[in-house]
């Protein structure tokens, strides 16, 4: 069962139960078809309608600002600026990697923590990824106890992540107790006909279960974790994760931008959903 419920399925809920409402009392969730996510339903959707210029549902996503290199050299300053993330008008959200006039670069990060952390389903997004060396995009989540735990004791699952040097290739990967940065448990995936992945959208999702992580791209599996890859190390994955959307530039895993790199480079996605897996 899912945790969450999507906005439309809230909507159904408020309206067959306003009767029950206006009454004073809760709303009975009397059926399976409209109280209860079934397989396959999608339970929450970000599908990013809204004016051009305009900023991502703020009762949702948050954006994390600041430099720092993020622990990992990275060379961005996230901001808050429409200019570096900001729905397109035409159901996307954008998020736009600049080189500013001083040099430096800007782009964006966005997450759901403390406002939307699902538990399992299928976690799932449609992305046209950026380009070029030292281009990292990422659809990614962390564990919300993270503030408590701290990481990567707290976990983190990367849906996709791509470096521009390997245009060819996503990632998929689990970071935990005893298995984060260089050792995480991670699967490269390659483009069926050797396209860039930026050349247009892919489908990248995690169907997450109790004890079992699979990752796919445009609908193809391509790998499954489960406690039994942890070598002995906790699985940190049954519990609720927060979801992250970010662009960075540069870091220690893709390398830095040289002179083959152009900007702006922009990350367009389509929608963010959480699919009921059960
Ligand atoms: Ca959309």
């Amino acid at each position: 069962m899912r945790a969450a419920r999507s906005t439309w399925r809230l909507v159904a809920i408020t309206l067959a139960g306003a009767a029950a409402t206006a009454l004073g009392v809760a709303p009975t969730l009397g059926t399976a078809t409209t109280a209860q996510a079934a397989t396959g339903d999608v339970v929450w959707s970000q599908d990013f309608d809204g004016a051009v210029g305009s900023a991502p549902d703020r009762s949702v996503w948050t954006n994390e600002t600041g430099s720092g290199g993020w622990g990992n050299n990275e060379l961005e300053t996230y901001t808050d600026s429409r200019s570096n993330s900001a729905l397109d008008g035409q159901g996307n959200l954008v998020i736009t990697a600049k080189r500013e006039a001083d040099g430096s670069y800007t782009s964006a990060r966005l997450t759901t923590q403390g406002k939307y952390t699902p538990q399992y389903g299928r976690v799932e997004a449609r992305i046209q990824i950026p380009r070029g060396q030292g281009i990292w995009p990422a659809f990614w989540m962390l564990g919300a106890d993270l503030p408590q735990s701290g990481w990567p004791g707290a976990g983190e699952i990367d849906v996709m992540e791509n470096v521009g040097n390997e245009p060819a290739t996503v990632h998929g990967t689990v970071h935990g107790p005893g298995y984060s940065g260089g050792q995480g448990i991670s699967t490269p995936y390659q483009h069926p006909q050797g396209w860039s992945f930026a050349d247009t959208f892919h489908t990248f999702a995690v169907d997450w279960k109790p004890g079992s992580i699979t990752w796919s791209v445009d609908g193809v599996a391509y790998r499954t974790v489960t406690p039994a890859d942890t070598n002995g190390n906790p699985w940190v994955f049954d519990k609720p994760f927060f979801i992250v959307l970010n662009l960075a530039v540069g870091g220690n895993w893709p390398g830095y931008p040289d002179a083959s790199t152009t900007f702006p480079q922009q990350m367009k996605v389509d929608y963010v959903r959480v699919i009921d897996n059960s």
